[in-house]
């Protein structure tokens, strides 16, 4: 870890939106898949849209969400499949940029309390030009993992 960003405990106004456009920035669908109720760390995706002249670039994220957030890029090593922090993340005039799954995301480190699908997760982009943008990712639920919320009714035990 090169720098940890300072935890930010003042929270966002409630008018934020889940998609936000701040003068040539465009941030859409910003999801954070339900992490488990144990997980210390979760991943953040986004689509960032840069619909000015000039390079934006995204040098952080800030959250209460998380000890420290950072972006990640996924890079195969053979065939292994390995995360690393990027300090910058250039969004390039009249491109999108998406962080997704198998590729960049935001990577929070150290989550400091649950979240459930349909939590509203504020956070801070911090981009080289535009400065700070508040943004609020959306919890969204997963189907991979954690059954512990199904209805098992159809499987009756028998008894002995
Ligand atoms: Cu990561």
């Amino acid at each position: 870890m090169r720098y940890i960003l300072p935890i930010m405990l003042a929270l966002a106004s409630p008018a934020l939106a889940h998609e936000k456009t701040v003068g040539d920035l465009e941030i859409s669908h910003a999801s954070i898949p339900d992490p488990t109720p144990l997980a210390m760390s979760a991943a953040g995706y986004m689509a960032i849209s840069n619909n000015g002249e000039t390079p934006e670039e995204l040098i952080g994220v800030r959250t209460p969400f998380a000890k420290s957030a950072k972006v990640h890029e996924t890079i195969m090593d053979g065939d292994v499949a390995m995360m690393r922090a990027i300090d910058g993340l250039t969004i390039p005039p009249g491109d999108t940029v998406n962080l997704e799954p198998g590729g960049l995301h935001v990577m929070f480190m150290g989550l400091t309390g649950p979240a459930d699908a349909g939590d509203m997760i504020p956070a801070t982009l911090i981009f080289r030009n535009a400065g700070d943008v508040e943004i609020e990712f959306m919890v969204e639920p997963t189907d991979e993992m954690d059954h512990s919320g199904m209805d098992h009714a159809g499987m009756e035990t028998s008894g002995n």
